[in-house]
């Protein structure tokens, strides 16, 4: 990463709340700013975000807290109270928030809200864009500002911009009820990176484009139009360290004491939550209610604390489930309460950070029932603050995105009171050894996985990613000028040379078809395709996905070879013999795969990834059995899903995943025909192709060898044109020109003369 660049955070709210009696900022909770705070990089960072309610630009400039320190400063986003409310309460809470956590029937969208939305993001986009430089790399926080991509980038399509969702991303079947997904996927759509905490929500992003825009993706990246969104899963942590350090102070371990002495059960199941729906609250009393019930022999000795951190406290829907709440410990206090015993300690408050590390010391069971959680930090923070010799043991809701990588905590689907209630009792009653064991694998995990590897792994791949992207490299012939100097310039790269040709079929010399088999050659095609061919300093070689029979048929009777399969086989001519050529290609799909399996190895413990030189496998013998099993479908969806399109096959065997090269690539075989037709290799090579397969040939051949791109999407050729229809006229323009047939200006003139026709030209033939 460029060192003089910084980082830009932006989220919907700065990591302070303002006291109004005390005039005072505090400091906020909650997970994105632990996750955000946690961060320790050496980094230069601005902090982006909303001002604190109630503070007005004079009083937040005078604040000590916010002046800059240790490379990190806050700009503050003064909005207007009554659109920040439509925004965040209206659009934010009301609609986004319920959608994204499958709570579809509790969506209240207002055209009032989601314009305030809109001007709220484009506040932020103002803002962000004063202190942008080139070279700075801005990462956006979250569901609050999903528009601010896209308005970045029209305003600096240079700068660099991630966007990080701290929710779950749901099934497209429930973001398509959203009255403006489009609007919304396309902001998106525009960042150079989009990261989720788990494949699932990156699966049904994915699906969620293809469903509402027709766009393709390959799980890693989306090319649209000349932009290309990379896509990647960047699971949340904490600051591991400081959890450590934190929870074995002198302090800490006081307040555990004191907490001991007034906490008055043998075993200890805790809880802590924002008060919100999506926590499944009710469910988690109800299956401690159903512990009580089928274990009548821990009444009176296990208790429960839940700390509910007050949210939202006046809007309705939040009124109503504190009532719930309230109701339901009421009740179950009642149902089992003896003389010196109530079941469950409830608070409606939030607590000191060395009362909540002394609490997760003393619990023998930290308890987590969402219905759906973007992750839950909870969990993570409840672990790293165990003592390892005695620690206590999580049990953790399947809904939350903290359970593909925490491989030893007890999983349960909460809606099943009775399994909650069987993990909750296994929980209690698991002996120390495998409470020691378990523990230990998690937090060898947690230890090299913190928020600050978090952040560098989004933010290194957001810097990385950006640079690879070559658009702005390719020339678009299509739009040149007939006095363009970069349309002279390649061709001269064709006076009088001999030229070898490399021409994609599908989508380059044919339109891309519904049913394979229409695409046909037509004849007016054919006819031309010969005459191009048949230059005597013309050598055409059709490369090619299709096989054999199907490419013969089509090229039969002209003076072309051909490579079937990806350059599996190859005939010198379409009645030629066939040679099968021993190769296999790996590294398009290769780099992919090795990318997922290493984000499966670094969480399901005792896995590894084995290279091999056409294969690669993911082998989890030795890890946890019912975990990595889960791991592994999931994989393997992944896999097949990322590698779609390419020459791979995915298998699952016995412990053990694995990616397997089918066959053939292009580039491969350009190599091998270069090297074995020596009569060749001094021709100018010119490459046409439209898709992912053929940018294997264009990042093969070497300059000044001329690769040609046809249609959007990032490409390794240096020139593009606009659609597979110019591809025969303008071949057939070049090949002339060589020849001295024509002359530069008449060359751009015709091209121009049959770009004047484009739209009828797909395709006359
Ligand atoms: C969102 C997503 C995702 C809680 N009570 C007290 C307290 N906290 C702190 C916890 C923890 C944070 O608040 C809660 O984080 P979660 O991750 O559990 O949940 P959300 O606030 O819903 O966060 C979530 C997260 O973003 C990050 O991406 O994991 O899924 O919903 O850090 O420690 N802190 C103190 N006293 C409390 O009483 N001091």
């Amino acid at each position: 990463m460029e060192s003089s660049s910084k980082w830009i955070i932006a989220s919907n709210r700065l990591p302070f709340s303002w006291d109004r009696s005390e005039k005072k900022l505090n400091r906020s909770s909650g997970g994105l700013v632990t996750a955000i705070s946690g961060i320790r990089s050496d980094v230069e960072k601005v902090w982006v975000g909303s001002a604190p309610e109630g503070l007005d630009a004079k009083t937040w400039a005078a604040q000590p807290e916010v002046r800059p320190s240790n490379g990190q400063s806050f700009q503050a986003v003064f909005i207007e109270p009554e659109i920040y409310s439509l925004y965040y309460n209206g659009m934010c809470n009301d609609v986004l928030w319920p959608l994204l956590h499958y709570e579809s029937g509790m969506v209240d969208f207002s055209d009032e809200s989601w314009q305030a939305y809109v001007d709220v993001n484009h506040k932020f986009a103002q803002e962000i864009l004063k202190t942008a430089r080139e070279g700075d790399l801005v990462w956006i926080h979250d569901f609050h500002l999903l528009l601010v991509p896209g308005l970045l980038k029209a305003q600096n399509p240079k700068l660099r911009v991630g966007l990080f969702l701290h929710i779950p991303f749901p099934s497209s079947e429930v973001f398509r009820q959203l009255p403006v997904r489009k609007e919304i996927l396309r902001a998106l759509l525009c960042a150079d990176l989009l990261g989720f905490h788990d494949y699932s929500y990156l699966r049904h992003f994915c699906s969620t484009i293809k469903v509402m825009l027709g766009v393709e993706s390959s799980m890693l990246s989306i090319e649209r139009e000349h932009h290309t969104t990379h896509l990647g899963v960047f699971p949340v942590s904490i600051d591991v360290a400081q959890f450590k350090r934190e929870s074995a102070m002198p302090e800490v371990r006081r307040t555990r004491r004191r907490f001991q002495r007034s906490i008055p059960y043998e075993k200890l199941i805790l809880g802590v939550d924002r008060l919100d729906y999506i926590k499944g609250l009710p469910l988690k009393l109800e299956a401690f209610r159903t512990l009580l019930e089928t274990h009548p022999e821990l009444r009176g000795r296990v208790g429960m604390l839940q700390i509910t951190v007050p949210s939202r406290t006046n809007v309705p829907v939040y009124r109503q489930l504190r009532q719930e709440i309230e109701q339901l410990v009421g009740e179950i206090n009642g149902q089992f309460a003896q003389p010196g015993y109530v079941p469950i300690q409830y608070m409606f408050q939030s607590v000191k950070f060395e009362e909540l590390l002394a609490l997760y010391r003393l619990s023998d069971v930290l308890l987590v029932t969402s219905k759906r959680d973007g992750m839950n930090l909870v969990a993570l923070e409840h672990i790293v603050s165990q003592r390892p010799s005695d620690p206590g043991v999580v049990v953790l809701s399947e809904f939350a995105g903290a359970i593909s990588t925490l491989s030893h905590i007890i999983p349960t689907n909460p809606w099943d009171l009775r399994e909650t209630a069987e993990a909750v009792y296994q929980g209690l009653t698991m002996d120390r050894a495998e409470r020691v064991t378990r523990h230990r694998s998690m937090l060898r995990y947690l230890d090299t996985y913190s928020a600050t590897d978090w952040a560098d792994s989004f933010m290194s791949s957001l810097a990385k990613r950006s640079k690879v992207a070559k658009p702005e490299r390719t020339v678009n012939l299509s739009q040149l000028a007939p006095s363009g100097s970069k349309m002279s310039d390649v061709m001269a790269l064709l006076k009088d040379k001999e030229l070898l040709v490399f021409v994609d079929y599908d989508g380059t010399l044919v339109p891309i078809c519904d049913q394979p088999e229409q695409a046909v050659l037509k004849p007016a095609t054919k006819n031309m395709l010969k005459q191009i061919a048949e230059q005597p300093h013309v050598q055409m070689v059709v490369v090619s996905g299709r096989d054999k029979g199907f490419l013969t048929e089509q090229l039969q009777g002209l003076p072309v070879s051909i490579a079937a399969e990806h350059g599996a086989i190859f005939a010198d001519s379409p009645e030629g013999t066939w040679k099968r050529l021993a190769h296999g290609d790996r590294r398009r799909w290769y780099r992919a795969a090795r990318q997922v399996m290493s984000d499966y190895a670094s969480r399901v413990p005792e896995s590894f990834v084995e290279r091999k030189k056409f294969a690669i496998a993911w082998h989890y013998r030795k890890s946890p059995k019912e975990f990595a099993a889960y791991q592994a479908r999931k994989l393997k969806h992944d896999l097949e899903l990322a590698l779609s399109n390419l020459p791979v096959s995915v298998i699952a065997g016995r412990k053990v995943v694995e990616a397997r090269s089918a066959g053939a690539n292009k580039g491969t075989f350009v190599r091998w025909y270069l090297e074995n037709h020596a009569e060749h290799r001094r021709r100018l090579i010119v490459a046409f192709g439209d898709d992912q397969t053929d940018e294997d040939i264009f990042s093969t051949i070497d300059s000044p060898g001329i690769g040609i791109k046809v249609g959007h999407g990032s490409t390794a050729a240096d020139y593009r044109i606009d659609s597979q229809g110019e591809v025969l006229p303008l071949l057939d323009k070049m090949v002339k020109f060589g020849a001295n047939q024509l002359t530069l200006p008449g060359l751009t003139t015709a091209l121009r003369a049959d770009h004047a026709e484009d739209s009828r030209a797909d395709y006359r033939w």
